[in-house]
């Protein structure tokens, strides 16, 4: 019994003061600090809370000074906000393991760029993404006028992030403009905000380009001027730091989960608007909280994001369910085409160069289509080839159960990226030679998956 009220208490004090250290502290030497636990003593009388701080030992250390002071004000905004009887003493303890899995990310980065480099590449590193959650933020709050960057065939995450981030901007009197060079999708254009996207590239007189939710500049599509300063904001753990500040957290769920975090330390007030965006962003990129990289900052910052009024039917209604016909007919030409080989391991399927105009589709329809052709039974790695003008878009998602294959590494043998269970590649050639040289190399993956997993076992 003891047990789980202690259970509980825990949860609640975690939600408290992680939303108290956000919303309320506004000491300028707190550096994005996340509650990942708390461990209350069986008396129910001192509590243990491990904070994580995104930036280096510095940032880390000034942090907890900062919590340390702000005790007093906290154990009495818990008294007066939750129903205990008797508030814990608090003990800040830091809790690393997060800054680890982002140094873990640049290291695997670092080893793989190695490889590249002595085959010619650049020598140069950026300095430590840590140092830069500060730079960000300051470089924000400097500039007046503000060029916000989403990626090519944008999705949910890149403009919702991209929206909630110069929305809450503007409310602090800057002058914002957001820029995509591919229009944006019809499903996504119920967020206010989304028609101020323009498709031409930010102009050379911005103090400040802002991209979010892409890892590396040609993801842009258009040149970024190469005059003012430029903030990278990104999850994505193949981000080349390409940022004259970068703020890249390969642990977060989505790019709009960091961009929160980044509005609450401007100590932005949050509008529905900011709130549904940010919220789309989340629920996409976990794929609705199913993915692995759904964590509890994600979670927690739905619940926060849904109590600021996000709009969740809007977002279910548009995203989710509301599919347009000629999409469904596009789909259906892919279905037909399905094909499995590897025991049913390997699954994959194709769209040719007629098949959008012959079903009335566009481009934008294919979005969300690998993801049901990796729904097959016993899949372990999907492919969806879609034939374009000189090149195939090929998309790849991978299960986690064994014999698992990682999709960034498969995809970027083919110049590709993104993550472990979903990445693509632009590959330039004829649709039957693109395709059976990928089919090979994912065969190749797989038999290698096995074999691991023969040696594991
Ligand atoms: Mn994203």
């Amino acid at each position: 019994m003891a047990y789980k009220r202690a259970d509980r208490v825990n949860a609640l004090l975690q939600r408290e003061l992680g939303m108290l250290i956000s919303e309320e502290l506004r000491d300028p030497r707190i550096s994005f600090p996340t509650v990942t636990s708390v461990e209350i003593t069986d008396d129910l009388r001192s509590a243990r809370v491990y904070v994580s701080v995104l930036g280096d030992d510095d940032a880390a250390k000034t942090t907890m000074a900062a919590l340390e002071d702000a005790k007093p004000y906290l154990r009495h905004e818990l008294g007066s906000r939750t129903d205990l009887r008797f508030v814990p003493e608090l003990a800040f303890v830091p809790d690393r393991s997060a800054e680890r899995a982002v140094r873990v990310a640049r290291l695997l980065r670092e080893a793989r760029e190695g490889e590249t480099k002595s085959l010619g590449g650049s020598a140069s590193r950026p300095p430590s993404a840590a140092q830069s959650a500060d730079e960000v933020v300051d470089l924000l709050r400097g500039a007046r006028a503000i060029a916000i960057v989403s990626h090519r065939d944008p999705d949910p995450d890149t403009i919702g992030a991209g929206l909630a981030l110069g929305l809450g901007l503007e409310s602090l009197g800057k002058k914002i403009s957001w820029h995509c060079a591919d229009p944006i999708p019809e499903s996504i254009r119920f967020l206010r905000g989304s028609e101020r996207y323009g498709q031409e590239p930010p102009p050379g007189d911005v103090d400040l380009v802002v991209t979010v939710d892409f890892g590396s500049v040609e993801r842009a599509k258009f040149a970024l001027p190469s005059g003012p300063r430029l903030v990278n904001i990104d999850h994505h753990a193949s981000n080349d730091e390409f940022g004259s500040a970068n703020l890249v957290d390969a642990t977060s769920a989505a790019t709009a989960e960091l961009v929160s975090r980044v509005i609450d330390t401007l100590g932005i007030a949050w509008t529905p608007d900011m709130a549904t965006a940010a919220l789309a962003g989340i629920m996409t990129d976990t794929g609705s909280f199913q993915f692995p990289s759904t964590d509890g900052r994600a979670l927690e910052r739905a619940a926060r994001l849904r109590e600021a009024g996000a709009d969740l039917q809007a977002i279910t209604y548009n995203i989710y369910r509301n599919k347009r016909f000629e999409a469904l007919k596009l789909w259906g030409f892919a279905f037909s085409r399905l094909v499995r080989e590897d025991d049913g391991q390997l699954v994959w399927t194709e769209l040719r160069a007629g098949d959008l105009e012959s079903a009335g589709a566009r481009e934008e329809d294919i979005s969300g289509l690998v993801e049901q052709i990796a729904r097959s039974s016993g899949m372990r790695v999907a492919l969806l080839f879609n034939e374009q003008d000189g090149v195939v878009k090929v998309s790849c998602r991978t299960s986690q159960w064994e014999p698992s294959v990682d999709a960034a590494a498969l995809m970027s043998t083919f110049g590709g990226g993104g993550h472990v269970r979903a990445a693509g590649a632009l590959v330039p050639g004829e649709l039957a030679a693109v395709r059976q040289l990928v089919l090979q190399t994912a065969q190749a993956a797989l038999k290698s998956a096995r074999a691991r997993t023969a040696v594991g076992a």
